[in-house]
């Protein structure tokens, strides 16, 4: 997708670990036509990096970004100190963690000025969808995609509805 054409959105996480649960932003990104660009990029490993990419992203043509980490997951709110563009934190259920509530707090509980839309646990499905809502307020296109896959959610209710329903 990124090679197609301008990524809009970065999706960022803090090791390929996270890979598996980010690749439902992508997923949902793609079916959505919402071009994108993947890195990996640590706020504790790699700090220098962390500051360059959220330096440099708005100058590269970045709208959104969505960052994903987990245990004490300062990336998405370093990469909101930094940028001036929305970030939308995935908090990661990595293995050592505990049940995940440390990835949760890290990203919600940000201080006042730098906020992070913060989404729940592993939902990195919904940072996808909120990054491609944000960006359809200014493409008619991305409005009607985004309302098109809310009408696939609801004909798939209904049809469960026919099945249980007497
Ligand atoms: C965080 O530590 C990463 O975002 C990941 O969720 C977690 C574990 O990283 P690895 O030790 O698997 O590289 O920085």
């Amino acid at each position: 997708m990124s090679l197609e054409k301008k990524a809009i959105v970065g999706i960022i996480m803090g090791s390929k670990s996270d890979l598996p649960v980010m690749q439902d932003a992508i997923a949902i990104l793609k079916k959505l036509e919402v071009p994108f660009e993947v890195s990996i990029v640590s706020a504790h490993r790699t700090p220098e990096r962390m500051f360059h990419y959220a330096k440099s992203a708005g100058d590269r043509g970045l709208k959104v970004i969505i960052a994903g980490a987990g245990g004490a997951a300062h990336l998405p709110g370093m990469v909101a100190s930094i940028t001036h563009l929305p970030v939308i934190g995935v908090p990661v259920k990595s293995s050592n963690s505990i049940d995940g509530w440390d990835s949760v707090l890290s990203i919600l509980q940000m201080p006042n000025g730098i906020p992070v839309a913060t989404v729940a646990l592993n939902a990195a499905k919904n940072a996808g969808i909120l990054a491609a809502q944000i960006l359809g307020t200014s493409s008619e296109d991305l409005a009607a995609r985004i309302l098109a896959y809310k009408d696939e959610l609801r004909q798939a209710v209904e049809m469960n509805a026919q099945d249980v329903e007497t």
